[in-house]
């Protein structure tokens, strides 16, 4: 009985990604392609290969559209295609390639740099697209007169929904409609079953639902972060096997692998609504806006970028640390609670009140907290080092 309901289960998985042959070996590892602040520069996109392997010419990424707004119809089709390869380019020496943009705006000359070039690890192959502009923060293709070297990436990659997909190609891929009849499911005939897939993620918003007079949302991904699933599952089209995870009232801002994982379930992947700055975005403390909960709070560290990123395994040795290593005395207070960490791993303290608003924010002298200035009663500590976050209870006397 196990054993025929295990088969079922590969059987369905199979047939409802075997339109396009999967290949392995090559990896989305990070996406941000909807940050805070403008998209032309804060976006980030990170692959993981064979060190110092050529990159095929024919190796792409790509968004396939997956808004069905009643005044359109082309969820399924190839939207952008950035082409990875030049015929020289190789995966860095540590197996990463990053891609990031920098924006000249012509009328000022003022130059916006990405945040991420600085912090990338050594031996990573990085692309810098120059972008030149009118308006950095705009967010329409005008805003964006030339780009150089021209991969076919703007600055600014599809938000959502949409799936963001790794492929080689025998041909650009662009404008070919995966979805012919517009069922969510990837057609069986058609050029994409000339395709080798080697990843893909989808993300699906909630703003084009069937009872609204729109057709859905459409994901195509192997695996697939949606809004609201419980209440939309009517709009919501997701291919037959797809890994399908909630993300209650907030889009991805995020998207990585755990550790060195290749495959789609929900623990070889990270998820995560984000706020702040980059390149040290601070995930949701809401669990329900992360994927998986342990890195609710999780705030990304500048060593991650042209790495592997951590697992809800590491990441919860990561907290027990910092919980080891921080004592504070006294609790409760008059005023001051003084702070003691061993290997000095805190780099910043958080003050907040018993309804998350945050009342005092300190990134140095981090061996004191004054409490001078708030009335009596219990507030919260968060604690933030190595990528962690641990929040403990203190109280003015
Ligand atoms: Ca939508
Ligand atoms: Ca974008
Ligand atoms: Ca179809
Ligand atoms: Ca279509």
């Amino acid at each position: 009985m196990k054993n025929s309901l295990l088969i079922c289960m590969m059987l369905t998985f199979t047939l409802g990604f075997s339109q396009i042959p999967s290949g392995s070996g090559i990896y989305i590892n990070k996406l941000i392609l909807s940050p805070n602040g403008p998209d032309l520069t804060n976006e980030y996109i990170e692959l993981r290969g064979t060190p110092n392997a050529v990159i095929p010419t024919d190796l792409y990424l790509i968004n396939v559209e997956g808004d069905g707004e009643a005044s359109r119809d082309d969820y399924g089709e190839v939207g952008e295609v950035i082409q990875l390869g030049d015929g020289t380019r190789t995966f860095g020496s540590n197996g990463f390639l990053s891609i990031v943009a920098n924006y000249t705006d012509e009328n000022t000359s003022v130059v916006t740099t990405n945040p991420y070039s600085s912090v990338i690890a050594a031996g990573t192959t990085i692309v810098t697209i120059e972008l030149v502009g009118n308006d950095v923060t705009g967010s329409s293709s005008s805003n964006v007169s030339s780009f150089a070297p021209d991969i076919g990436y703007d600055g600014n990659f599809e938000d959502w929904s949409a799936t963001y997909m790794l492929i080689q190609a025998p041909s650009d891929p662009s404008g070919i409609d995966i979805d012919a009849n517009n069922d969510g499911i990837i057609d069986a005939t058609g050029d994409h079953t000339m395709w080798t897939r080697y990843d893909s993620v989808s993300f699906l918003d909630e703003d084009d639902l069937i009872d609204s007079g729109d057709n859905g949302e459409f994901g195509y991904g192997q695996i697939i972060v949606v809004r609201d699933l419980a209440e939309n599952s009517a709009s919501i089209f997701t291919d037959t096997g797809a890994t399908v995870l909630e993300n209650t009232g907030s889009n991805v801002h995020f998207w990585g692998r755990q550790g060195s994982s290749t495959g789609f379930a929900a623990s070889d992947w990270i998820a995560a609504s984000f706020d702040g700055t980059g390149p040290n975005w601070e995930f949701s403390g809401n669990t329900a806006r992360v994927s998986p909960a342990e890195f609710a709070g999780y705030i990304i560290p500048s060593e991650i970028y042209g790495a592997l990123n951590p697992t809800a395994a590491t990441l919860s040795v990561t907290e027990q640390e910092l919980t080891n290593d921080i004592s504070f005395y006294p609790n409760p207070t008059n005023n001051i609670i003084n702070i003691n960490s061993k290997n000095d791993i805190v780099q910043s303290l958080e003050v907040i009140d018993v309804t998350g608003k945050i009342l005092l924010d300190k990134k140095e002298n981090l061996d004191v907290v004054d409490l001078t200035q708030f009335t009596t009663g219990l507030y919260y500590l968060n604690i933030y080092g190595d990528g962690a976050k641990i929040t403990k209870a203190i109280v003015k006397k």
